[in-house]
């Protein structure tokens, strides 16, 4: 497949990062995982997915980074993380670390959205995601809308998993992002 860019690197990497994460949790610590492209959530959710049944995502960003090879405008992986831990994409990517899914679609929270691509939309509407634009934060105010998410995921997961692209800010206050889109928080 052609339309990944990067894609030994990113693959290698995230094996490393997953076995990082998994030992991580296993001691009893709280792995913080800081990177420059999103593509490590790949590695990370795969490393911290083996310690629960239904680990809950709450993913803070200005993008869904549910696109596959086939759906992705660009071909960056990092637009294609959480997609990948649902199953969706490149076979050795999917199967990284632990054969199969890491994240189930209804254990998902996607928050401060405001650039979706039309696989993406297609994608949140077929699998029911609890969505939250950057229209909904202005209106509902960020304490609820948290309230609301921890509310989906209490019910039914274990634990939960964190992801904050620095793009679901406003690109006033992380102008180093690679992807900036206006009208953040
Ligand atoms: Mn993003």
């Amino acid at each position: 497949d052609d339309n990944l860019l990067n894609y030994d690197a990113v693959k290698d990497f995230n094996n490393i990062l997953a076995g990082a994460v998994d030992s991580s949790v296993s001691s009893g610590a709280f792995p913080l995982i800081l990177g420059g492209d999103h593509s490590l959530a790949i590695g990370s959710l795969a490393g911290i997915s083996r310690h629960y049944e239904n680990l809950g995502v709450i993913w803070y960003d200005a993008h869904g980074d549910l696109n596959d090879s086939r759906t992705s405008p660009s071909g960056n992986i990092h637009g294609m993380p959480l997609g990948i831990s649902c199953g969706i994409g490149d076979t050795d990517l999917v199967n990284l670390y632990d054969a199969g899914p890491k994240v189930k679609p209804e254990n998902i929270v996607l928050i401060g959205m405001r650039d979706l691509d039309e696989g993406e939309k297609q994608y949140i509407h077929d699998n029911d995601i609890l969505t939250f634009t950057m229209t909904d934060v202005r209106m509902m105010g960020i304490a609820d809308v948290m309230k609301q998410a921890l509310h989906h995921l209490a019910e039914k997961c274990d634990g939960i998993h964190l992801s904050l692209d620095v793009d679901g800010l406003d690109p006033m206050e992380t102008p180093g992002t690679g992807t900036p889109v206006d009208g953040g928080l």
